[in-house]
């Protein structure tokens, strides 16, 4: 049946007489129908891909590009006097993750698909996901962001298991939701519950009974972790998460045949960070159960589980008391208890045990033992982790590790954010790139071509003209398409450095005050949420809403330099401020990012990145050339030194060099004090001058020098063109299909 025909039997009325509401519910059962048709067949090994988050955007016109049906329904609306712009508004976001580790996941789902492996999400179903921020009084406020509806993506199954904690038992439900592949197969997202969950226990922004289990256990992402209850409240996800997801995949595994003994030539299960790990000691004990010896559990376990690292802070790699572990699932400890004791007959380090001497458990090691890969993210962030942070690991098993850098889906990232740069590409080098991300490079041949030069920079101004309707309309913040867009985009963290952005900011308000004045105007973007118990996170993130209020008031200034910061960034806002972007900030303190995945996402759409020399920014620059790149900063061996000699001193930078000491000490000027809280704005200063873990004023002076040059470069207008075409021609490489088929080629072999 035609699309319009399917449209009209679903709503019972006219396209045209019904809401907006009514056709997106309508196309949202279309899609899944479809999308059901196409259920992948089965095959005998199969990839679980199982993490605590799956930040997985909206999903309507992402299944409709992958169905191939977006054009036509796109059309028949518009012949209906209806816009998809406006049926997509319709669709809530599920927040189902903090930032680029859940991306990751949901690319990664994406590109399964696309390339037909058989392989499933496994995950939570969060019913209020990450809060929604909101800004009152340049503070960030935190709300409960509700997504579930009625009718939505998620299917309720049949699948439920009784999930015991000490003293407790209760019943879980899987839902799933379709996750197609382009011109592909239907995978699933498998993402589990409890029916008892209680909304309504939720007071005051977000806080909420933290004791109350069968009422909070799938409540919220990650709750706060400040306390000991917010702490255990994580360890009942996670065990929640990962006993269901290992007897889904003994159940799956044996109604396809398997007799255990065989579980890895039919089941791979690739754990996303450390906060899946308890599988490996769960599904010892379910083997156990179902009447393995414990030796050959823990022999067919450790051939069955890959791992995936993200991070090398060491505040972010999970340790939990072992006293923790007993108080919820006292089950585990006996088998933690024995997978260090063969660690420790074994090898005599105590860097290298599972259970150290305070009696804490350090979940990466666990991992590294008894699974068969360890991968870093990018190149870069690999070799650290080989080299440092878990050098005495690669001693041992040189063999698991392997770099797998990260990539993106281009159907979310380029077809469906970017339609503009979308037509334009097909029209010039046709459409294969969309199967192919390799053809992207066909656009190096037109870097002497003037028409293409000049579309490239049309297609840029238009979605910096869409950009600014949607900040008038959403923010009532007026923006200069004309201005350079200048956009950091990523969770608050200090090492990723938005302190240090701000502070340019202030410089560059500064020189225009004393009568400098930009040759083309500047406009600052930033989007990013703070953990709600990070301080330090939360008063950047009121430095930067004090100056936005400040500089964009300011009659002298603001023509010149305009400040934004984006009210709860989520991926919805992410796919309009990305096409829009000319200047991509990737400050991250060299060795702290271990890869980063905007960086990608802007290189694709076009923009330049202004970076260190970290993460997945040290690949892009090997792809483009110094030429097509700005990088500034200190090395990562560089900072690894000084860590190792702790012999960074702040205040050295702030006293001998009068530019950052007039930036910094204007955080608590008369000027900012009349907007902002002295206790935050003073905390912040204090923080930059006693300690600046993050060594923002060691590459200050770089970073505004390389920024000058790349806001310079910008007014060569063609010359920045041809910079743009070599970026968006060499982005093939960050495609999620390529980073897939090296983990299908190098892991999972399914
Ligand atoms: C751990 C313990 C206790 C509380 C919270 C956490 C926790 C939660 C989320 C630790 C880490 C995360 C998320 C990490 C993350 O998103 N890492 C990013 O992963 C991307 C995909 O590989 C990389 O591109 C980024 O460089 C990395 O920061």
């Amino acid at each position: 049946m035609e699309i319009q025909e399917l449209l009209q039997e679903k709503l019972g009325i006219s396209i045209q007489e019904a809401t907006n509401a009514q056709v997106y519910y309508a196309l949202l059962q279309i899609v899944q129908e479809l999308a059901k048709e196409k259920e992948a067949p089965e095959k005998k090994k199969k990839i679980y891909y199982i993490s605590a988050e799956f930040l997985i955007g909206k999903l309507l016109s992402n299944n409709m590009i992958n169905l191939g049906i977006y054009d036509e329904v796109r059309q028949v609306l518009a012949r209906n006097g209806k816009d998809i712009c406006e049926i997509e508004k319709v669709e809530p976001e599920p927040s189902l993750g903090n930032g680029g580790l859940g991306r990751l996941a949901a690319c990664f789902l994406d590109s399964i698909a696309t390339l037909g492996l058989s392989g499933d999400g496994i995950g939570l179903n969060y019913h209020l996901g990450l809060f929604k921020q909101e800004f009152e009084s340049e503070l960030q406020k935190e709300m409960p962001n509700p997504w579930m509806e009625e009718q939505s993506w998620l299917t309720k199954t049949e699948v439920t298991y009784p999930i015991s904690f000490r003293g407790l038992t209760l019943n879980s439900r899987m839902y799933d939701i379709e996750v197609t592949g382009y011109n592909n197969q239907t995978n699933k997202l498998h993402l589990f519950d409890i029916d008892s969950v209680d909304e309504t226990i939720v007071k005051d922004g977000i806080r909420f009974d933290k004791e109350n289990i069968a009422k909070n256990l799938t409540l919220f992402l990650y709750p706060d972790d400040s306390d000991e209850n917010g702490r255990l409240l994580r360890i009942y996800q996670q065990y929640f998460m990962v006993s269901n997801g290992a007897r889904l995949i003994l159940d799956e595994c044996t109604a396809r045949g398997c007799n255990l003994h065989d579980l890895p030539d039919y089941a791979v299960i690739q754990i996303n960070d450390t906060h899946p790990t308890m599988v490996i000691p769960e599904l010892i004990r379910l083997l156990m159960e179902r009447g393995m010896e414990m030796d050959e559990a823990i022999d067919v376990v450790s051939r069955t589980c890959a791992y995936t690292n993200h991070t090398i802070l060491a505040e972010a790699l999970e340790k939990w008391p072992v006293d923790y572990l007993k108080k919820v699932v006292p089950q585990l400890v006996p088998i933690i208890e024995v997978l260090d004791d063969k660690v420790r007959r074994k090898y005599n380090d105590e860097k290298v045990v599972i259970i150290d001497r305070n009696d804490v458990v350090h979940m990466a090691h666990i991992d590294i033992h008894y699974g068969f890969s360890v991968n870093g993210v990018a190149s870069l962030h690999t070799e650290i982790l080989k080299e440092t942070e878990l050098r005495p690991f690669y001693e041992i098993y040189p063999e698991k590790f392997n770099n797998k850098t990260n990539g993106i889906t281009f159907r979310r990232w380029l077809i469906h954010c970017n339609p503009r740069l979308a037509e334009m590409l097909d029209r010039r080098i046709g459409d294969g790139y969309r199967t192919n991300a390799d053809e992207l490079e066909k656009l190096l041949a037109f870097q002497n071509d003037e028409n293409v030069l000049n579309e490239l920079l049309a297609v840029k101004k238009e979605n910096k003209k869409a950009l600014c309707e949607y900040f008038m309309k959403t923010q009532g913040v007026e923006l200069n398409p004309e201005s350079i867009f200048d956009i950091q985009i990523k969770r608050l963290h200090e090492y990723k450095r938005q302190q240090m952005n701000a502070l340019y900011v202030i410089h560059k308000y500064q020189e225009i005050k004393a009568g400098k004045k930009p040759s083309t105007p500047i406009t600052v973007i930033f989007g990013a949420k703070a953990a709600p118990a990070y301080v330090i996170a939360k008063d950047i993130i009121h430095l930067i809403l004090c100056l936005q209020e400040l500089i964009n008031n300011d009659s002298e200034v603001s023509p010149y330099l305009k400040v934004v910061m984006v009210e709860n960034y989520n991926v919805t806002k992410a796919e309009k401020l990305i096409p829009a972007c000319d200047i991509s900030e990737q400050i991250s303190l060299a060795s702290k990012e271990a890869s980063g995945t905007g960086n990608m996402k802007f290189m694709l759409n076009g923009a330049l990145t202004l970076g260190t020399e970290d993460g997945a920014n040290v690949e892009i620059h090997e792809l483009v050339g110094d030429d097509n790149i700005f990088v500034f900063g200190a090395s990562s061996e560089e900072v690894i030194g000084h860590y190792a000699k702790a012999d960074y001193v702040s205040r050295d930078f702030y006293e001998k060099d009068a530019d950052i000491k007039a930036a910094v000490d204007f955080i608590t000027s008369q000027e900012m004090l009349a907007i902002g809280q002295e206790e935050n704005l003073t905390r912040l200063k204090n923080e930059l001058l006693n300690k600046d873990w993050f060594m923002s004023l060691l590459d200050f002076r770089e970073y505004t020098a390389k920024k000058e040059e790349a806001l310079k470069a910008y007014e060569d207008r063609e010359a920045w063109a041809k910079k743009m075409i070599v970026n968006i021609g060499k982005a093939g490489y960050f495609s999620s299909d390529r980073t897939i088929a090296e983990y299908n080629r190098d892991i999972w072999r399914a």
